[in-house]
């Protein structure tokens, strides 16, 4: 590897990889390709802390990997695999849930969002979740994480868990003669104009593979088709498009449709209002159309041409796990070595 600083992130293979996961996540893995060494994860075990239909499971890990691919993630220069072929993000899980606090834990949104009223039936994988998070990152000693900003409050924990772990074992670390703190409090990547991507039904709700309704997001796999007859579909409101950005405030549909053209064309919601600001929605939707066929499309069909080869894909997971798993490693003999446990 190339770069000092490394970036890690991940997607579930939760099925129905949608426009949120593409321009919130995916698009900057593949932009942060040049000036990272990076680590790009399928992230099985995740998905398996709420049911998982084993077939689909196995469908769905192929499919990320494809869209990793089609997007344009060179598997060659970077890694990519799936989290459970490296026993070390288990192990180091298992470390950082003896360090978390359940407090810490306590205050995760996202657990209260996805337990919701039954919450005693939540699996324990659910809400230790954010400590497998946090050793997915500092398996690798990642620097950098990108993210969309529903990910935010795990990476904040991930920083408290690298931070008290370099605390409780400082004399250790050095005793090992492993420098003065041992893991870097990684940074989040979260930005640009559509860092939370929201449902195109309702825009107070984030896009998200769980939505009973398709019509709330457009899929990776959508067709030219589905994709006009979602936007086409999208809520609205009455009024014109505003001509500045913050005309945006209090229309959380506008402004999402703008970001999401913002984010596909690589300019700002400034450019989108200055070209649009004024018109009809009926307009600026047709325009989106074009956009987003034209940058989804080609990923889509090779995406589809990549999963019609699983044994290509499973070669790119194998030998990125093998990579990944040496690196990960060293971490671990590593991290057992402060800890004291005797190997
Ligand atoms: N709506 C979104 N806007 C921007 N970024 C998003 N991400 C997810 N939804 C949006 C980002 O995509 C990456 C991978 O997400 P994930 O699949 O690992 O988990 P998630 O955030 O739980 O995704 P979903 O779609 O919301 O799945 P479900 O419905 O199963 O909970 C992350 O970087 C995430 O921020």
């Amino acid at each position: 590897m190339a770069f000092q600083q490394r970036v890690f992130s991940g997607v579930q293979p939760t099925g129905n990889l949608h426009l949120g996961n593409y321009l919130g996540a995916i698009k900057r893995f593949v932009e942060l390709q040049d000036s990272y060494d990076c680590l790009y994860c399928v992230v099985d075990l995740h998905a398996i802390t709420v049911w998982q239909d084993p077939v689909e499971l196995k469908r769905s890990i192929r499919e990320v990997t494809a869209a990793y691919l089609a997007a344009g993630i060179d598997p060659k220069r970077h890694i990519v695999f799936n989290q459970s072929q490296v026993s070390g993000h288990a192990e180091l899980a298992w470390v950082f849930n003896c360090v978390a606090r359940l407090g810490w834990l306590n205050r995760m949104t996202q657990f209260k969002e996805k337990a919701g009223k039954d919450r005693e039936n939540a699996s324990v994988g659910l809400y230790a979740y954010p400590n497998l998070m946090a050793a997915d990152i500092l398996l690798y000693r990642a620097t950098h994480v990108p993210v969309g900003e529903d990910q935010k409050q795990h990476l904040e924990l991930a920083r408290d868990i690298a931070q008290k772990f370099n605390n409780d074992f400082g004399t250790s670390i050095a005793a090992n003669g492993l420098g003065e703190t041992y893991f870097p409090l990684p940074e989040p990547l979260i930005g640009g104009p559509a860092a939370r991507v929201m449902s195109l039904r309702d825009g107070s709700k984030k896009m998200s593979k769980s939505d009973p309704s398709d019509l709330s997001r457009i899929n990776l796999s959508d067709d030219a088709d589905a994709i006009a007859s979602k936007v086409r579909k999208a809520k609205t409101d009455p009024e014109p498009l505003p001509g500045e950005v913050e005309g945006l405030k209090g229309r959380p549909e506008a402004e999402n449709l703008v970001g999401i053209y913002a984010a596909l064309s690589g300019t700002g919601k400034e450019e989108v209002l200055a070209s649009f600001g004024g018109g009809q929605f009926s307009t600026f939707k047709g325009a989106l159309v074009e956009l987003a066929v034209d940058k989804l499309g080609p990923i889509g069909a090779e995406m589809k041409r990549l999963v019609a080869d699983p044994g290509h894909i499973d070669a790119v997971l194998r030998d990125g796990a093998d990579r990944a798993r040496a690196m990960a490693d060293v971490t671990m003999r590593e991290v057992k070595d402060i800890v004291g446990l005797v190997r």
